[in-house]
């Protein structure tokens, strides 16, 4: 009578285990689905109207993903005690439970990063992105590996052995075949993954990325002449910047060179003017120290900027008293945002032509590109080529598809 009351408590114990790995289960293959989508730069050019909802959703089912864990918590040490003599099995619970506390904490930062300081946020997602990368190729090795058919074909092909009655002098031939197929199956999906793994390691581990035709020919080849670096600039006043960009687009990169470069400013200004390369490179520039920070949570600190001060250029172009906005406008032929005119006349917002003595370079918005440090990056547009003044507000690309209209960095 004892023994089954104590069979059927077990039997209800890891049946309700059973349930809270499934909802698990299900909630991160959801989070790990949406949340590549929001790393990938492909989704980023080809559907940037979603991606808002996408990332939404992932902080929602981030949020979700919390219930099964604390229900699961009162159960823990129960549940270890059951796993007394699966050494395995423990450990995967360890590995399993690190990964997912460490993901929802850093995504719990990261939610709310705009609120925390830029340097918390950049270490909420480097650890968001290791965990990621490596609990995701996990999730899948685990799931692979304890569906029924994987089982099955390990039974199926050990039987096989069997009925050939080969004789195995030495070891479990079941063992054998299982560690082989298991094995395999942890480098088929390690393979996969290395790419991807790399692709975002590269920053970090200091290697260059190439793309295409002009956008990697080197700076001296599409630019002449090349602009001189103020003695402040080279060696860079800053130190040299410390952090890595991430480089973003939502076009294909465009390719500029000295040739189909040119900029533009105008609308309501009294001397509308347009510069070929060549006359660019001449006016006179100025140098600052400033940091770099993205929304998503990355930051660049001490990057040594050389330009041109975007009040100088308004000053120079004759504002006209209608004019309450500046537009921006990208080579890319898609990409605008605007600041109000007392934004736009802030000291530190710069159109810059040089980081850290060299001229900027393509995917890093070059040669010519805004930069409002007190605001978050998506201010800063890239390949910029014209500057217009407006009498209205304009909603930038980022602002139209969900990011808020109030950029500001909360330092
Ligand atoms: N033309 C253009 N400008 C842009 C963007 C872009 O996709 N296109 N992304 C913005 C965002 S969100 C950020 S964080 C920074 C990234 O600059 P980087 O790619 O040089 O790191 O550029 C901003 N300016
Ligand atoms: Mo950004």
């Amino acid at each position: 009578m004892d023994k089954r009351i104590f069979y059927k408590k077990q039997q209800k114990f890891g049946q309700k285990l059973k349930q809270l790995h499934h909802w698990n289960a299900l909630l991160f293959t959801f989070l790990a689905f949406t949340g590549l989508i929001l790393v990938s730069s492909e989704f980023r050019q080809w559907l940037p109207q979603v991606r808002i909802w996408v990332r939404d959703s992932h902080i929602w089912i981030g949020f979700i993903s919390l219930l099964p864990l604390l229900f699961y918590g009162p159960k823990l040490v129960k549940h270890l005690k059951t796993l007394r003599k699966r050494r395995n099995n423990r450990v995967n619970l360890y590995v399993v439970l690190f990964v997912l506390v460490a993901l929802i904490a850093s995504g719990l930062l990261l939610t709310f990063q705009r609120s925390l300081n830029p340097a918390l946020s950049s270490f909420a997602l480097i650890t968001h992105d290791i965990m990621t990368w490596f609990g995701v190729p996990y999730l899948l090795y685990h799931s692979i590996t304890r569906s029924r058919w994987f089982k099955a074909i390990e039974k199926r092909r050990a039987e096989e052995k069997q009925n050939k009655r080969m004789v195995i002098e030495e070891g479990n031939p079941v063992m054998n075949r299982r560690t082989f197929l298991r094995r395999g199956t942890g480098t088929g999906i390690a393979l996969v993954f290395t790419p991807f793994i790399y692709q975002w390691a590269k920053p970090y581990l200091g290697i260059q990325s190439s793309s295409s035709s002009t956008s990697t020919l080197p700076l001296t080849e599409a630019f002449s002449p090349m602009p001189t670096p103020l003695p402040k600039s080279k060696p860079p006043i800053g130190g040299g910047r410390s952090g890595d960009f991430r480089y973003y687009t939502v076009t294909r990169m465009p390719d500029i060179s000295d040739e189909n470069f040119s900029f533009t400013i105008d609308g309501l200004v009294d001397r509308s003017k347009q510069w070929d390369w060549k006359d660019f490179v001449n006016l006179s520039r100025e140098v600052q120290v400033s940091n770099f920070y993205c929304v998503t949570g990355w930051s660049v600190y001490d990057v040594t900027w050389e330009g041109i001060k975007l009040r100088d250029l308004l000053e120079k172009a004759g504002v006209q008293k209608k004019a309450t906005h500046v537009k921006f406008y990208s080579q890319d032929g898609v990409y605008t945002d605007s600041l109000t005119l007392d934004q736009a006349m802030d000291a530190d917002v710069m159109v810059a032509m040089l980081i850290d003595g060299e001229l900027i370079p393509n995917r890093n918005g070059g040669p010519v590109r805004l930069i409002v440090p007190k605001m978050y990056a998506y201010k800063s547009v890239k390949w910029l080529n014209r500057i217009e003044l407006i009498d209205e507000e304009h909603i930038g690309y980022w602002e139209q598809r969900g990011y808020s209209k109030d950029a500001w960095v909360n330092l």
